[in-house]
């Protein structure tokens, strides 16, 4: 549609990759190629905390099915979250360490578990 008199121009479609046109005096247009600048995704750490009433058998077992650990890692893992108050399951993008965090607390919370599970900008 053709731009009303007092309305401003539609700004250019913008493409990531391609920069501003240059028309030619063939009547062709080139367009240049530039960096794109895409930032990488931030990560987030999904933490468990300690507490007094969760058993130690059920935080190895969320280790190693929520997060993939083996038996071994998933102990170690545990041990210091039972020592240091709280310890870093994994690291993941955004959406994905929210997911862990809902399943890990659904699963807590259906075996009747207080385990705390939060994630922090890593
Ligand atoms: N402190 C708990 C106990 O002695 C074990 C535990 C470890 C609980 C890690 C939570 O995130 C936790 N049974």
């Amino acid at each position: 549609m053709p731009d009303l008199p007092n309305k401003p121009p539609e700004p250019p479609v913008k493409t990531p990759g391609v920069g501003p046109g240059r028309d030619d005096a063939d009547g062709t247009t080139t367009l240049e190629r530039v960096a794109q600048k895409t930032e990488p995704p931030r990560l987030y750490q999904v933490l468990l905390l300690n507490d007094d009433f969760t058993p130690m058998e059920f935080v190895v077992m969320v280790l190693q099915e929520f997060f993939r650990h083996d038996l071994d890692t998933a102990t170690q893992i545990m041990l210091k979250i039972h020592h240091e108050g709280r310890g870093v399951c994994g690291v993941f993008t955004k959406d994905v360490a929210a997911t862990k965090v809902e399943l890990v607390l659904a699963a807590a919370r259906r075996a009747g578990h207080p385990l705390q599970c939060i994630m922090e900008a890593a």
